[in-house]
């Protein structure tokens, strides 16, 4: 039967469960990638299920989140996760290589194979045909340990491009124009597979931009064909003998079509303080910026600054305003120097950071008071960018750099002339910041190192049949993992500290839902649609666990964190009756009777006297997971 890439890579993969939309299935996980800010976690889950070397075929460690060492913190974390990479055969991009993804896709992703990453942009790598997907840090320890990773088996919609991006529109535009149309939940349970005629006329870094920034919409992941135009850029990278052809079959079907022709989009803008809020960047332009910020794993290749660079050549940044550059990786920045048009940025005034994701996650460059940022990045949640009242609008690098010259919003197309510039048919090459696995005989005696700030894991009792106590909050729609365990250069450095990270729980939403929580011995929380919105950070669900969060009720939730509520022992629960959210209160107490969780679950309300219909998506194995109060001691059993 004619089969779409996902069919025929998933096809390949399965190792458990029939490929039908929406039952699980366990695949068999090729490659895994990790970054600073949840990788040690993932690597203290690794060490403690016992196994003493990765079963995938590559694994690697990357250093990009948490690099401003403030302090001994993140400097501690990086010699833990340089000496657990050396001991279980990982390899270890060093801090200052690059941005996980950029990387990545650069220098290991392949088509046709499947990668879990500890990351929600992992599907960055789609766009180099590779079946890539987010996953919470104990998903990523075990698929190293060779177990499958289960996802529920998605729809495949079809996303058809047809003509060709005029001048001034990028990639960017594409993904903001699919989200315009599905926004910030229309592909949960969802693969965006793209196809058509326009795809030829996409590069690899245009086409990871787009697969990038799918996550935004929920999807399990998005991805490119590997064609003629994969093969040149894996050619260009040193790396030819690893393509591999991998098209639609003629005739392939769909489960949906989105058409998009290319030559009809015009330069987009996501608005504060969702990507799905897009309009075109006319309908704003005129608009006083403060700050502009290019970079980030969605829009920094070498393509995008050099456009940036040949439009900022021989101007300067607007007084108006600063500009902040990140690179994506050192290969980047070698070919920008090497190219001159490094002293382009440098000579209009551009603000040079490290290669790293920097202000995309709040680590520095914060915006001002109320300040209107345009970022090139995939995100603009409130606070996010570390100044709670910042509006944070998101575009490509041509409306930035565009921005950046004039001091306002500004549709690039009436600068005049697009920019022509070279790309180079080789990359340099240089992987002396990668360090290699090392052989057995030798990674077996290393000694991995720990510093103060790295905390033991706690660890969970099984759950009883019946969780009681209070509603310890309860929130609207779309909450995002920055709303429930913010991150920034305040937060992040206590990643590997579950008892410290746990005091900033829901800071923005409730300051004082820490000291409550503990004070009341846990309890639930309520919620809305696309609970759990955004990053694949376990500690979204493991802080919680810690302050004592029994189950969380909502009307849906998002999938990574779905999976991470089920891996820590909180139990994902959504009304039966999405309008019975309005007979729950904060302060409600309640008794919920899960019992082996295998069928639905009543929510007695014993303050309102009335009970409550419940139920969940969790599949048999989710069930035993929960009721032995999560994951870790679940595998542990087992292995
Ligand atoms: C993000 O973009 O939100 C992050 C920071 O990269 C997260 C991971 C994390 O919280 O460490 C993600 O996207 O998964
Ligand atoms: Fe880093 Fe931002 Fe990309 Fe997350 S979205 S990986 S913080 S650059």
């Amino acid at each position: 039967m004619a089969g779409t890439i996902t069919e025929k890579i998933l096809k390949q993969h399965i190792v458990e469960g029939s490929p039908v939309v929406g039952e699980e299935v366990a695949l068999k996980i090729d490659h895994t990638l990790t970054q600073d800010a949840t990788g040690t976690m993932a690597y203290l889950q690794f060490e403690a299920i016992g196994i003493d070397r990765v079963k995938t075929e590559v694994s690697v460690s990357f250093v990009d989140h948490n690099t401003l060492q403030t302090d001994f913190k993140n400097p501690d974390d990086h010699r833990y996760l340089q000496s657990v990479a050396e001991k279980f055969g990982i390899y270890f991009s060093r801090p200052g290589n690059g941005i996980c993804h950029q990387v990545f896709l650069e220098r290991f992703a392949r088509p046709g194979k499947t990668l879990i990453g500890s990351d929600s942009h992992t599907p960055t790598a789609g766009g180099i045909g590779s079946f890539a997907m987010g996953a919470g840090g104990l998903d990523v320890a075990t698929a190293m340990a060779g177990a499958p990773f289960r996802i529920k088996y998605p729809q495949i919609v079809g996303v058809k491009l047809t003509g060709k991006l005029p001048d001034w529109v990028s990639a960017k535009d594409v993904i903001l124009e699919v989200l315009r149309r599905i926004d910030v939940k229309g592909g949960v349970g969802k693969v965006l597979e793209y196809f058509g005629p326009g795809v030829k006329t996409l590069s690899v870094p245009d086409r990871a931009t787009i697969t990038n920034m799918g996550t935004e919409t929920g999807c399990t992941t998005s991805i490119f064909p590997s064609d003629e135009i994969t093969k040149e850029f894996l050619i260009a990278q040193d790396r030819g003998d690893q393509w591999v052809s991998l098209e639609p079959d003629a005739g392939a079907t769909y489960d949906e079509i989105i058409d998009i022709n290319l030559s009809e989009l015009e330069p987009l803008v996501a608005l504060p303080h969702s990507p799905g809020k897009v309009k075109p960047v006319r309908e704003l332009a005129g608009m006083k910026v403060d700050q502009v910020s290019i970079g980030s794993c969605t829009n920094s290749s070498l393509r995008d600054l050099k456009v940036v660079a040949n439009v900022i050549k021989d101007k300067t940044v607007s007084e108006n305003l600063h500009m902040t550059i990140s690179a994506g990786s050192r290969q980047v920045v070698e070919h920008l120097i090497d190219s001159g048009e490094m002293k382009y940025l440098v000579q209009a005034g551009a603000r040079l950071l490290e290669n790293t994701c920097g202000p995309c996650i709040g680590m520095g460059s914060a915006p001002c008071s109320a300040g209107v940022s345009v970022r090139t990045f995939n995100r603009n949640f409130e606070g996010r960018s570390g100044t709670k009242d910042a509006q944070v609008y998101l575009a490509s690098p041509e409306v930035a750099v565009a921005t950046a010259i004039t001091g306002v919003l500004t549709d690039p197309r009436t600068l005049g002339e697009y920019p022509k510039f070279d790309m180079p048919k080789r990359f340099f090459v240089n992987d002396n910041m990668i360090i290699k696995p090392l052989p057995y005989n030798e990674a077996k005696e290393v000694d991995v190192v720990f510093g103060p700030n790295i905390a033991p894991l706690p660890t969970f009792p099984p759950l009883p049949d019946v969780l009681s106590g209070e509603v310890l909050l309860k929130t609207g729609d779309n909450i995002t993992t920055d709303h429930i365990m913010p991150a920034g250069a305040k937060i992040l450095p206590l990643r590997s500290n579950v008892p410290e990270i746990s005091k900033y729980v829901f800071e923005a939403v409730d300051s004082k839902f820490h000291d409550k929580a503990l004070e009341k011995g846990g309890g639930f929380i309520v919620a809305g649609e696309n609970y759990g919105q955004g990053s694949s950070r376990e500690h979204a669900a493991l802080a919680p666990k810690y302050l004592g969060v029994k189950a969380v009720i909502t009307k849906s939730f998002a999938r990574i964190h779905l999976a991470n509520l089920i891996n820590f022992g909180i139990v994902p629960l959504t009304f039966k009756n999405p309008a019975d959210y309005d007979k729950v209160d904060p302060g409600d107490v309640l008794d919920v009777v899960i019992g082996d969780l295998r069928g639905d679950v009543t929510l007695q309300n014993k303050t309102k006297g009335i009970d409550i219909p419940l139920t969940h998506t969790l599949s048999e194995l989710d069930a035993e997971i929960l009721k032995v109060g999560g994951k870790l001691p679940w595998i542990k059993e087992r292995i």
